[in-house]
């Protein structure tokens, strides 16, 4: 399945949301495929970038007060940052407010046009703002809500420029037929031609409701319409090439592979190939449908709080262990349940133990026997069963990466890291040594090294650093030489000298995990603080360094009389309590108080405490907290502080 060219691809991101773990998950996929194409020598393009059209956007942008581009713009950087962060190695960040693109949609749309593909009428149907897309009313939950996102839609009614979709029915069936590894996984591509044989109508192109977006080519003189924001995003594929302008990088095309959500599919699988069978383009080689994380079984959301940030988990864990995990974790095509126990499962074992803890072995043998020193002349004298069981699994391993199985691929992998911790199980170097086996031993550590270094360059493309790190130890580069000589050819290492190294994967112990997560929430929390105090403009500061605020500052904090009307414990954690206090609201607050060394949450019940009750929610361990209790806190430990006399819940305190 090997082709000179390697042309890959992300989806653009919206720039109406921060980016997630989802997001990460599908950049991480494609960043590994692009890496794993450039050791092995393809000439390879990788793209990612940002959708910045369409009325969800400046819809987004004007309920900010903002500008569309300049919201887009600050959105946009936030992505390309994250990336950046990451060390996702692409080649282009595309964004479709760029001019080159603008030109290369308006020249496709006069293309198409020029094909017969194009005409006008009008337009009758229910949109979703959210999803970008016009349903029929049967396809309607309860008349009104969207199919997709459950939210509600709306009648438009307007002149439109359509793309004669239906004419592409039967091309489409037949490109799914004779290309049956077009859509992965292939269950996907089952569930797309059952989409197709149902009947496809002609899709509405152009808007006439909104202004955000790529306005259509001067010759049709039609100021009032913008681009469907699908088929301007579809097209930066290609304008990231240069089609329109100057078709500059035209020669990557077509892509081998647009790594995808599942809930994209249907715009990628029908309406990208259909537009390119007008354009008299190729089409691409593979679209990879991957499937949807969730948090705890739940789709995430900013609105249910439970989105998790791929940058604190990339903190917190290592990028690379994270990027270990979710390729791993899930078979492509599969959903995915995001949880820290898994990922620290996965650290623990597959990472710490298997691999991390083979270069551990190989440093302690050899340092004890042979001063650090390695040889692999013997290796296949003494182990050649061992070699052949590792090479014959090296052998299997590419296919899987380019079918999208990353899960399969890594399982794998770790086939040869079993031979080695089994082979020195079982010839029992410390042994060996003793009944004076030195050539056996050395060769035995050249077969662990041998082994380590294999498996470095094939997972290189998922834990870059880990594997340079490991490489180095080693005495070798990961270079694309190199994955000839010893995956290709089967070489064995050279001989090096390996010294002392920190483990690479420490274990990471639960406890531990807790505490740093609560450091990095509080070291936040002062950042914030430290900042809301800087902007404050009437502060001053005595010669004491004692801040004084004024009497209108005091009173911007509500303090209020409340009673705990329920208290338990926060499981695996030492310090951290859950409350319900009842504050006279309707409702009552949830407060996370890090007061468990001090009181059992028995003893807190039916007592009344003071609130702070207008702090910003925040997250502790996941829980959302509503909420502060005053305490003080000297050497003989912490005691909150209460009225003196009971007091009617909610009563202010001044
Ligand atoms: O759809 N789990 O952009 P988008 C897994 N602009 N992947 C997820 C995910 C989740 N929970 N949430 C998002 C758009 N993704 C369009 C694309 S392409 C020409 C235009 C990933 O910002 C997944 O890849 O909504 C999904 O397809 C993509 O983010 C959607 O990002």
């Amino acid at each position: 399945m090997s082709c000179n060219k390697s042309y890959i691809t992300t989806p653009i991101y919206y720039v109406n949301d921060i980016a997630h773990i989802g997001h990460a998950y599908t950049t991480i996929i494609a960043d590994t495929l692009a890496r794993y194409a450039r050791l092995i020598g393809e000439d390879t393009y990788f793209l990612t970038g940002t959708d910045e059209h369409g009325q969800k956007i400046e819809e987004s942008a004007k309920s900010r007060g903002r500008e569309p581009q300049e919201y887009a713009d600050e959105i946009s950087k936030k992505f390309r940052d994250l990336w950046d962060n990451f060390d996702i190695s692409y080649d282009k960040f595309i964004r479709t407010t760029d001019a080159e693109h603008k030109k290369g949609v308006q020249k496709a749309f006069s293309t198409m046009y020029k094909n017969g593909d194009i005409y006008k009428d009008t337009y009758q149907g229910h949109y979703c703002i959210s999803c970008e897309t016009f349903f029929p009313e049967l396809q309607l939950v309860d008349g009104e809500f969207c199919p997709d996102c459950g939210k509600s839609t709306s009648v438009v009614e307007e002149e439109s420029y359509f793309f004669r979709l239906s004419d592409y029915e039967d091309k489409l069936l037949e490109w799914y037929r004779d290309n049956p590894n077009c859509i992965l996984p292939k269950s996907k591509r089952n569930e797309v031609i059952r989409f197709v044989e149902g009947g496809l109508t002609d899709l509405s192109i152009t808007r006439t409701s909104f202004d955000w977006g790529v306005k259509l080519p001067s010759e049709f003189n039609e100021p009032k319409h913008v681009m469907y924001v699908w088929l301007d995003a579809l097209m930066n594929y290609v304008t990231a090439l240069g089609y329109g302008t100057d078709d500059k990088d035209m020669d990557y095309w077509p892509a081998r592979v647009h790594l995808i959500g599942k809930d994209i599919l249907r715009f990628h699988a029908i309406y990208w190939p259909a537009f390119l069978m007008s354009l008299d383009l190729p089409l691409p080689k593979h679209i990879g449908a991957h499937g949807w994380w969730t948090r705890n079984g739940e789709k995430m959301s900013k609105s249910k709080g439970n989105v998790v940030n791929p940058k604190e988990v990339a903190d917190a864990y290592g990028l690379e262990s994270f990027r270990y995990f979710m390729l791993r974790e899930v078979p492509f095509g599969g959903d995915g349940d995001f949880s820290q126990r898994a990922l620290m499962d996965r650290i623990n074992s597959d990472l710490g133990n298997d691999l991390g803890n083979l270069l551990n072995r190989l440093i302690g043998m050899s340092g004890k026997y042979f001063e650090g020193r390695v040889e692999s002349d013997l290796v296949s004298t003494y182990y050649q069963d061992e070699l052949d069981e590792v090479q014959d699994s090296l052998d299997k391993l590419e296919p899987f990466i380019f079918e999208l199985q990353l899960h399969r691929f890594l399982e794998e992998l770790w086939r040869p890291l079993t031979v080695a911790n089994r082979a020195i199980d079982k010839y029992q170097p410390w042994t060996m040594i003793k009944e004076g086996k030195t050539d056996e031993t050395m060769a035995l550590n050249g077969l662990i090294a041998t082994i380590l270094a294999k498996v470095s360059l094939m997972l290189h493309a998922v834990m870059p650093k880990t594997t340079s790190t490991i490489a180095e130890a080693l005495g070798f580069e990961i270079t694309p030489e190199n994955f000839t000589r010893y995956i290709r050819n089967g070489e064995q290492l050279s001989s090096f000298t390996i010294e002392k190294r920190e483990p690479l994967f420490p274990r990471i112990e639960e406890e531990l995990l807790v505490d740093e997560r609560l450091e990095t929430l509080k070291k936040e929390k002062e950042a914030e603080e430290k900042k809301a105090k800087e902007s404050k403009k009437k502060v001053t500061t005595t010669t004491e360094g004692v801040t004084l605020i004024g009497i209108d500052q005091f009173f911007q904090t509500s303090l209020k009389i409340g009673t705990v009307v329920k208290a338990e414990e926060v499981k695996k954690s030492k310090k951290l309590l859950l409350l319900q206090v009842d504050i006279g609201e309707e409702n009552n607050r949830q407060v996370v108080a890090g007061i468990k060394e001090w009181y059992s949450a028995q003893e807190l019940v039916g007592t009344q405490v003071c609130v702070v009750a207008n702090l910003k929610p925040a997250k502790l361990m996941g829980m959302k907290s509503e909420g502060m209790l005053l305490a003080a806190k000297d050497v003989d430990g912490l005691c909150l502080i209460r009225p003196e006399k009971p007091k009617i819940d909610g009563t202010p305190i001044a």
